[in-house]
């Protein structure tokens, strides 16, 4: 896996970060965008000794900005051969009948839409040279739910539905489509969903060995190392310390 030019939302931290890190390493060339600059020139700084590496502030949110952004690559960056769609948040955990409604906007404009305007943009080249692949990074949040996961569990399940029904689009060209599905991973997901509250972050992940972001980004390495007839379809995984809980059962008091 060497000599990509591989398009990652969300770069500046986690999961997006860490595989920016490892693409690198491998000899690829970089297409890094998100809302934040300074991480993002910092991350350029660190990996451009290694790597070729474009640095956009984006928010892909944006369609318009999200189109013009792919539109203007500059000649060398034109050829993506891997989109990671990775920009992605959840905001709040409390129960539906309580949450902020901008919050589940914000949710559903990042991990859905956001995620539907970059593979709509990049796809079309993709399917044109007859190559190319897409990662999406869902959640086990996606597939299983969880108290106050109610809108960000069903952004996830779109992105594992939507990267099936890519393939079903895709039959009969070369364009691969995966979707992780990570479990509890300690980057600064928990910060942001705790809108900047260190003490409950920390707590997520107090007394357990969380997936960390290297390890998702050699889950994407493997994934993309594949032979290019060998489609890696959903890829859940999880910390040793998390699994599936019972149903829950209220019981009346008598
Ligand atoms: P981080 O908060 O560490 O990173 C999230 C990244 O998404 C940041 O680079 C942030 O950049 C970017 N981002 C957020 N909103 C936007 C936006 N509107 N436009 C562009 N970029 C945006 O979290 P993770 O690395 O953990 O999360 C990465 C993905 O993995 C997300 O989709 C998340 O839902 C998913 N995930 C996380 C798990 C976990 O437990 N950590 C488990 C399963 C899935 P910036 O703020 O600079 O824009
Ligand atoms: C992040 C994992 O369990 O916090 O998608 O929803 S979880």
């Amino acid at each position: 896996m060497n000599g990509k030019t591989v398009f990652i939302t969300g770069a500046s931290a986690g999961f997006g970060a860490a595989c920016a890190r490892m693409f690198a390493a491998g000899g690829n060339r970089l297409i890094l965008t998100a809302r934040r600059i300074d991480p993002l020139q910092h991350l350029q700084e660190e990996l451009s000794p290694h790597a070729e590496i474009h640095i956009i502030p984006l928010d892909v949110c944006d369609r318009e900005a999200v189109q013009g952004a792919i539109e203007s690559l500059p000649e060398r960056f034109r050829t993506i051969d891997v989109l990671l769609n990775n920009a992605g948040l959840a905001l709040g955990l409390e129960p539906a009948h309580q949450v902020s409604l901008d919050d589940w906007d914000t949710m559903v404009d990042t991990n859905i839409k956001g995620l539907m305007y970059c593979t709509r943009c990049i796809l079309p080249g993709m399917v044109e040279r007859n190559r190319g692949h897409i990662i999406n990074i869902s959640s086990t949040a996606g597939a299983w739910p969880y108290p106050g996961g109610n809108v960000y569990g069903g952004t996830k399940a779109f992105v594992t539905q939507f990267s099936r029904n890519l393939r079903c689009d895709l039959l009969g060209t070369r364009v691969r489509v995966s979707c992780i599905q990570p479990g509890m991973a300690e980057t600064e997901f928990s910060k942001v969903r705790f809108k900047g509250d260190e003490a409950q972050a920390a707590n997520v992940y107090r007394g357990t060995e969380p997936l960390t972001a290297e390890d998702i980004a050699e889950t994407v390495r493997w994934i993309v190392s594949q032979p290019p007839h060998v489609n890696i379809n959903t890829l859940e995984l999880m910390s040793i310390d998390q699994t599936w809980g019972p149903f829950a059962i209220h019981r009346e008091q008598k």
